[in-house]
């Protein structure tokens, strides 16, 4: 975008027509941050609390930064003395992936002053990705991107990339890249429980599969494509190992044998996987819909494992690699042949870094940790369980939250932060690395200078280690966040100072060639992905047996999915003026009218909605896109207890997070992903 400055202030941001890659095509949201930019409700200065924690609103008093770091090291120091170097806790969020600085930087501060015990939103949308391919190729990051380019088949599993605009592919227009598909004669086909808003008769139908079954769907896609001998055998000799063991795996999902559980006439299984197979070059996305079911990582795998198979992996117009400025593909091999270990919650893995996020709450519980430092998150919003979180996070004797708004999660801190926004710091776009199809990288500069007191994260963990007694960025001369991008781009044989001298800021790299993927990505020996890793095979267990409880549930029984829209980002860009539209002041159920009518509601009945977890109040929206038999809510509401955030006070709708599993058995052993998707719920009127 660019922005317009005028007495240092931004005054408008508009598309940057002249963008080499998005030629002006921006997302709303981003096109309306002034307003998030300039919002009276932002955090501009350090505060520290000044009422009790059991207070259900938080009282702050402003402090100077000497005197934040001062306080905020000795309650560290303190902690350490009392506890040892072990009772510290970090939760990194969802921002966080847009600042590359700022992620740096809590990475550096947590390993120096030894933070055991690390969280973050990757455990609410794709730690399952990390893990599967971590087992499959020996990497955690690679992640095969649709060649939409050339692709003739591109099969998208629990996205909506009209409104979320994907996660794991930076997608430039996401309805006009599957446009072009549809126009030069290929197929676009949504797996979803829902009638997207992605699908039209230009951008691909839907097929409307059961809430969290894609892994039965996807195993009985492979067994019909091995019993058609539709697989490129030779090829995948020469590319893979273990594939005896995936045809004993998928053996007992024929297409015939999952149509009831999944929701999906065998026929049409059938037909779909012999036009995947038979296309010339296709491709398959999955996201946060398959990921936060119950068997996330065997969802990847076997999204691979199509794409494999049918010879689409590294290949035009399948699904490639994109290293960007930095393959970042070689380096992410495991540490050890085994991540789990003894944890007193019994055998535990991390991934990434990342222990379950939701185990936060009883690790706070158990006394393990006694101090979180949460950037850029928002759990109490965000993860399953709120008030067992809110209770957790009362007892912490130290909670420091870096953030832009006074949160849910910041109105229960010891002490608040205030970070810079996008305008305020200088980026580039690092997370994109691997994701793009048209492989860019931007700087970002900061255009106006930080508003009041708030600093770029690099700079507040910076300050934190220098008041800890600890090196700190701070102590040279001349600070330098962005020296490890310089280096990676280095590798590439560019440089800051060249970016910062094109126009917009970017400079475009080449287009990324198929078989980069298996000559740089894939980190296996002999470059052969493993078609049954030892991490896959110890899920199998678990697929059988969710299979069979599956096959037993009442026909009846009404499943509770996500709802992204267009006027929310999570929890968090609730108090925008130009995201409170008439149709988004609340957040309703979703129910098909069939359903509506069986329960004898109506359209805007009150309604009483339970799981086994919990139960919250919310009206019902009659809704024709949805399944029969799913419900859907939008998550990142529930703002009635956080009057600091006057507009989303004002329309405070109702956190859906009640009603989602927590604890042991809420999440997927093999990666730590939180079960969030394909809830059981019962209904009635309140
Ligand atoms: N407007 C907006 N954009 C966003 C965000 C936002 O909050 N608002 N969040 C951003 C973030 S953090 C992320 S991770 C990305 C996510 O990007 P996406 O992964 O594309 O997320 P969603 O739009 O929620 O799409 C998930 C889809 O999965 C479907 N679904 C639910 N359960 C199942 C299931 O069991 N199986 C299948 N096959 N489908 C299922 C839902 O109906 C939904 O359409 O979006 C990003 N973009
Ligand atoms: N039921 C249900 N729950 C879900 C999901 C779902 O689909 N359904 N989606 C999940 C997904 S995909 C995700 S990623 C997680 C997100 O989980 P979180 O990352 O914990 O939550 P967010 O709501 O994204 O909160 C982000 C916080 O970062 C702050 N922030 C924004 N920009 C900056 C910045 O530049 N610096 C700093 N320091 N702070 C900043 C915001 O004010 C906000 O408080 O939630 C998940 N929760
Ligand atoms: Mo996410």
């Amino acid at each position: 975008m660019i922005a317009s400055v005028e007495d240092e202030q931004v005054v408008r941001l508009l598309p940057d027509k002249n963008h080499p890659v998005h030629k002006g095509f921006a997302c709303h949201k981003g096109l309306n941050f002034v307003e998030l930019h300039r919002d009276p409700d932002r955090i501009n200065f350090p505060q520290a609390r000044s009422n009790a924690k059991q207070a259900a609103v938080g009282e702050f008093e402003q402090l100077d930064w000497d005197t934040a770091a001062q306080a905020i090291s000795k309650r560290l120091a303190d902690l350490a003395e009392k506890y040892g170097s072990d009772a510290l806790g970090m939760y990194v969020g969802n921002p966080s992936a847009f600042n590359s600085t700022g992620r740096e930087a809590a990475r550096r501060f947590a390993r120096a002053v030894g933070v055991k015990y690390s969280f973050g939103s990757g455990t609410q949308d794709c730690s399952n990705k990390f893990a599967a391919s971590e087992a499959m190729f020996g990497t955690a990051n690679l992640h095969p991107i649709p060649d939409f380019k050339h692709t003739n088949y591109f099969l998208s599993i629990g996205s909506n990339p009209k409104i979320s605009h994907v996660s794991f592919v930076h997608m430039t227009n996401p309805m006009a890249t599957l446009r072009d598909i549809v126009a030069r004669g290929g197929t676009v086909t949504h797996i979803n429980p829902r009638k997207i808003e992605s699908a039209t008769p230009h951008t691909g139908e839907v097929v409307q599969i059961k809430p969290d079954t894609d892994v039965y769907f996807l195993a009985a896609l492979i067994h019909e494509i091995k019993t058609q001998n539709l697989v490129d055998e030779a090829w995948l000799e020469s590319r893979a190992s273990n594939a005896d063991a995936l045809w004993q795996f998928v053996a007992d999902y024929a297409p015939a044998d999952v149509a009831d559980v999944v929701g999906i006439d065998a026929e049409t299984m059938r037909n779909l996987a012999r036009d995947f197979a038979n296309a010339d070059g296709a491709s398959v996305h999955m996201s946060t819909g398959a990921n936060m079911g119950r068997q996330g990582t065997l969802a990847y795998w076997l999204v691979q494992m199509l794409s494999l198979i049918t010879g689409n992996l590294g290949r035009k117009g399948g699904n490639i690699y994109s290293p960007g400025y930095f393959p970042a593909a070689t380096v992410g091999k495991p540490k050890t042949d085994n991540p789990f270990f003894e944890s007193p919650f019994g055998e535990m893995r991390r991934i990434t870094g990342s222990l379950p996020g939701n185990l936060l709450a009883e690790h706070i519980e158990a006394g393990l940790v006694k101090g979180l430092i949460c950037m850029s998150g928002n759990p109490i919003l965000s993860m399953a369980g709120e008030r067992r979180l809110r209770e957790a996070f009362k007892k912490l004797e130290l909670l420091v939250v870096v953030d832009i708004y006074p949160s849910a999660t910041a109105n229960l801190a010891d002490y608040l932060l205030p970070a810079t926004d996008w305008l305020e710091r200088a980026d580039v776009n690092s997370v994109s690395l691997g994701f793009q199809p048209e492989p860019y990288v931007q700087y970002t500069e900061a255009v106006v200078p930080p508003a009041f007191e708030r600093k770029p994260e690099w700079w507040i963990f910076a300050r934190l280690l220098q008041a800890l007694g600890l090196p700190s960025e701070l102590d040279q001369a001349q600070a330098d966040p962005m020296a490890k991008i310089d280096r990676q781009l280095n590798n590439s044989d560019l440089s800051l100072a060249q970016l910062q001298a094109q126009p917009s800021h970017t400079i475009t790299l080449p287009e990324p060639q198929p078989e980069l993927l298996f000559d740089v990505a894939v980190q296996h020996e002999g470059a052969k992905v493993d078609c049954f890793p030892s991490l896959i095979a110890r899920g199998a267990p678990a697929c059988s047996r969710i299979f069979a409880e599956l096959k037993a549930e009442s026909a009846d029984t009404l499943k509770l999915i996500t709802l992204r829209t267009n006027y929310m980002v999570n929890s968090w860009m609730h108090n925008l003026p130009a995201l409170k539209r008439d149709v988004a002041l609340d957040n309703p159920l979703h129910m098909h009218p069939e359903d509506v009518a069986r329960l004898g509601l109506a359209d805007g009945t009150e309604v009483s909605v339970a799981s086994d977890h919990g139960s919250i109040i919310a009206t019902v929206k009659a809704d024709e896109d949805l399944r029969q038999g799913v419900v859907a809510m939008t998550h990142g509401w529930g703002h009635a207890n956080n009057p600091r955030l006057s507009l989303a006070h004002n329309h405070p709708g109702t956190n859906v997070n009640a009603l989602l599993p927590t604890g042991a058995g809420s999440y997927d052993p093999l990666s730590n992903m939180s079960f969030m998707t394909g809830i059981p719920v019962s209904i009635r009127a309140a």
